[in-house]
């Protein structure tokens, strides 16, 4: 497994950056000390100067992207099924930059807001059937760039689309949407999931990046969900992709991060030594 943490390239109070500040570069060899592999970053179009900085600072951190948040879509007030058919032609285009530059940061590009939810009074039918153009065309641009799209189960209080894992694999079954992968966030999971580990066995196959993130949006060990359990299930599925811990913004951001890899990395250590890792 690899593990990663969430940053944001631009000040924030209500993302889920643990390093919310919008200080990222300065941030980044200090994550690298503690063991990470990457970043999730939150990240808004930036000028080429302040991109190639930051694409630096990465580089010589030695960290990489695993995965970005393309917020302009959703921050510009455009979802992918809107039922104006140039608004979503116009969330089309936007997300498809935000694809070019999860290509030049060798990063996987995150679904998850920016879809959208059925119009008032309106079927789950026609709004998937929208939202399914839309994606089709996304993972068309996406597969000739070699970049992942992976779409994230989110809970009921802030959207009413795709809550859970069978949903979206069921959804993922329309022509044209069999490389787009899931982002299993085990915070929404807790709500929405009968069992988390039910669901991540369902995804076998499909899991393309994780959300580590305890019940009360801490990191993994702050609440009560059972990790050594949850990570036993992704393994078991022959997932060995990043882990990332994404905590609302945090005062000390580097007390979270060291808590989340400390425990993140003893389960997994004992998982592979043949141990419980409690
Ligand atoms: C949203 O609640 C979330 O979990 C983030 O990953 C942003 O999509
Ligand atoms: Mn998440």
């Amino acid at each position: 497994m690899k593990y990663g943490i969430t940053v944001s390239t631009m000040a924030t109070e209500k993302r889920p950056a643990t390093f919310g500040d919008g200080r990222a570069a300065r941030h980044l060899p200090g994550i690298k000390a503690l063991g990470y592999h990457g970043v999730d970053l939150f990240i808004k179009p930036l000028p080429e100067g302040e991109l190639a900085r930051l694409e630096e600072a990465l580089r010589s951190s030695g960290l990489e992207v695993s995965v970005i948040f393309p917020i302009v879509v959703f921050e510009s007030g455009l979802v992918l099924s809107d039922p104006d058919r140039e608004r979503r032609g116009e969330a089309v285009r936007l997300f498809k930059t935000q694809i070019e530059l999860s290509a030049r940061l060798g990063a996987k590009i995150v679904l998850g807001l920016d879809r959208g939810a059925p119009a008032a009074g309106e079927s789950h039918a026609s709004f998937q059937d929208r939202f399914a153009g839309s994606l089709r065309e996304l993972a068309a641009h996406a597969g000739e760039r070699g970049v992942e799209i992976v779409m994230e189960p989110i809970h009921r209080y802030l959207i009413d689309s795709f809550h859970r894992v069978e949903q979206c694999l069921e959804f993922f079954e329309r022509p044209g949407l069999d490389s787009v992968r899931l982002l299993l966030d085990t915070f929404h999971m807790n709500i929405e999931e009968r069992s988390i580990e039910e669901a991540i066995r369902l995804a076998e196959g499909r899991i393309g990046h994780v959300h580590a993130v305890d019940n009360n949006r801490g990191a993994p060990g702050d609440g009560h969900l059972d990790f050594p359990s949850i990570i036993a299930a992704l393994r078991d599925t022959g997932y060995d992709g990043y882990l990332s811990v994404e905590t609302q913004p945090e005062k000390q951001p580097f007390d979270t991060a060291r808590r989340g890899i400390g425990v993140l990395r003893r389960i997994v250590d004992s998982l592979e030594a043949g141990a419980p890792g409690r």
